[in-house]
């Protein structure tokens, strides 16, 4: 017996020491750790605050469901770069163009995340969407994803987007006043146009749900507890494509320039959902003559000087924006002003037109950008960048015929002419 034992223990001695030596001869030269997103820009971040932010009742963080597996990368430094060693290379002739786009970019992280209102219902729509913007971007970025929503998330909606998301993902659910009728609103008023609407086929006209969509989206999401510690959004909606590579940062680039507001498609909004937001829109101009911006972008909103709203405006499923001015005042009493008034439940205003008209008046010309390398569709419109050169550069896979920026229903040439920017070679032939 004493003998069988220390037989044993000497089979087990050996064993163990054998995969030992395995080990060492095997274990790769790098190390692993654990699977960290680069630190934001240090500078941008509020004095003492950290994501993810401290958690209301109404806030979740994402599962702990990760395999500890996944929580393993090959070791990649995250970055601590300054942009002044990274400077931002927008174009092929730049110096620090990357070509090859692999692995972790160089270069600092602003204090960002994406941002997504969906339903449960919207999962497998909003997977889509994620896995292009990961593969086209984020996947060398890893910023953080907030999805918030007016229903708490269920278990798959969470596991599901959390393992695409490369960053951290946070779940919030949206409190009850920022997803109701205000206490100034007369039902019966708002219940008849409804009716009215529907009766005209109005596309979402009946909606109440599509109504408190439009004002949250308008007043609410960058007041958010979940987004309160960033300083810029980048809003994804369910089954959009990107058809380019995205070889910067548009965070940096916003940061960099002083841009607050950012888009790739615009047009001309649908004039009986809007009917007297020009009103509304003309009387804050009155009552608050202070907050309109020196240089302003009156002529992309309007064909004579302020009379009246052309329509046209920014499509707002696709944005890049500054939420520090969202919720600076003059954002937030413009948006006050417009709720007093009702329009979003007497009429159905929707957030593209509130947004682009209060930064089509609110910031000046040089605070907003379009962003022609970021190839998009939302049904049913793609931008899809002019340019043969251009579209190859980026590894594009959009068709140049379906470009919509300079087709008469489009107000990008608009925007062009308002900003004296030239239009790019080849754009006559995508006019019809
Ligand atoms: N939580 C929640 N999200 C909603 C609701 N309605 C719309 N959304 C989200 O709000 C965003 C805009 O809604 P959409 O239905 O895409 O509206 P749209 O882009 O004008 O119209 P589509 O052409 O249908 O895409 C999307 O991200 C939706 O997932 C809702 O009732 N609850
Ligand atoms: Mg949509």
């Amino acid at each position: 017996m004493v003998g069988s034992n220390a037989r044993y223990a000497r089979y087990v001695a050996i064993a163990v020491f054998t995969l030992a030596i395995f080990y060492f001869m095997t274990s790769p030269d790098h190390e692993t750790i654990p699977l960290q997103r680069p630190p934001s820009h240090p500078a941008s971040r509020p004095p003492g605050s950290e994501v993810p932010p401290s958690h209301s009742p109404a806030d979740e963080i994402s599962p702990p469901h990760r395999k500890e597996s996944d929580d393993q990368v090959t070791l990649q430094k995250p970055s601590h770069d300054d942009e002044k060693d990274f400077p931002l290379a927008m174009s092929p002739m730049d110096p620090n163009w990357d070509d090859d786009i692999v692995g972790l970019a160089r270069g600092p992280r602003m204090n960002a995340t994406f941002v997504t209102l969906a339903r449960n219902s919207d999962v497998w729509e909003i997977a889509r969407s994620i896995r292009q913007v990961e593969d086209r971007f984020n996947r060398r970025y890893n910023y953080d994803w907030v999805f918030l929503n007016d229903q708490p998330f269920d278990d798959t909606f969470k596991e599901v987007t959390t393992s695409l998301v490369s960053g951290k993902t946070h779940y919030g659910q949206i409190p009850q006043e920022h997803w109701s009728f205000p206490e100034w609103i007369d039902q019966e008023r708002a219940k008849k146009t409804r009716e009215d609407m529907s009766a005209r086929k109005i596309i979402y006209g009946d909606s109440v749900s599509y109504r408190h969509m439009c004002r949250f989206e308008s007043g609410f999401f960058f007041r958010q507890p979940l987004m309160m510690n960033y300083d810029y959004y980048w809003r994804v909606e369910p089954s959009i494509e990107l058809y380019c590579d995205i070889h910067y940062d548009p965070f940096r680039v916003l940061h960099e320039n002083g841009k607050k507001y950012s888009f790739v498609l615009s047009l001309y909004e649908y004039v009986e959902t809007i009917k007297t937001l020009w009103d509304s829109t003309k009387k804050f101009m009155k009552n608050h003559p202070e907050y309109i911006a020196a240089d302003n972008s009156m002529k992309f909103l309007s064909d004579d000087g302020g009379e009246t709203y052309n329509r046209c405006h920014f499509w707002s499923n696709f944005e890049v924006g500054s939420l520090n001015w969202l919720r600076s005042k003059p954002y937030i009493d413009y948006f006050e002003s417009l709720d007093k008034d009702g329009g979003f439940f007497y009429e159905r205003w929707g957030d593209a037109p509130v947004h682009s008209i209060a930064a089509g008046l609110l910031l000046n010309k040089s605070e907003i950008h379009f962003f022609n390398d970021i190839a998009y569709y939302h049904v049913p419109f793609t931008h899809c960048p002019t340019g043969e050169k251009h579209r190859r550069d980026l590894r594009c896979h959009c068709n140049p015929k379906e470009n919509f920026d300079w087709k008469g229903y489009s107000c990008t040439s608009r925007y062009f002419e308002v900003n004296d920017m030239e239009k790019p070679d080849g754009y006559k032939d995508q006019t019809k």
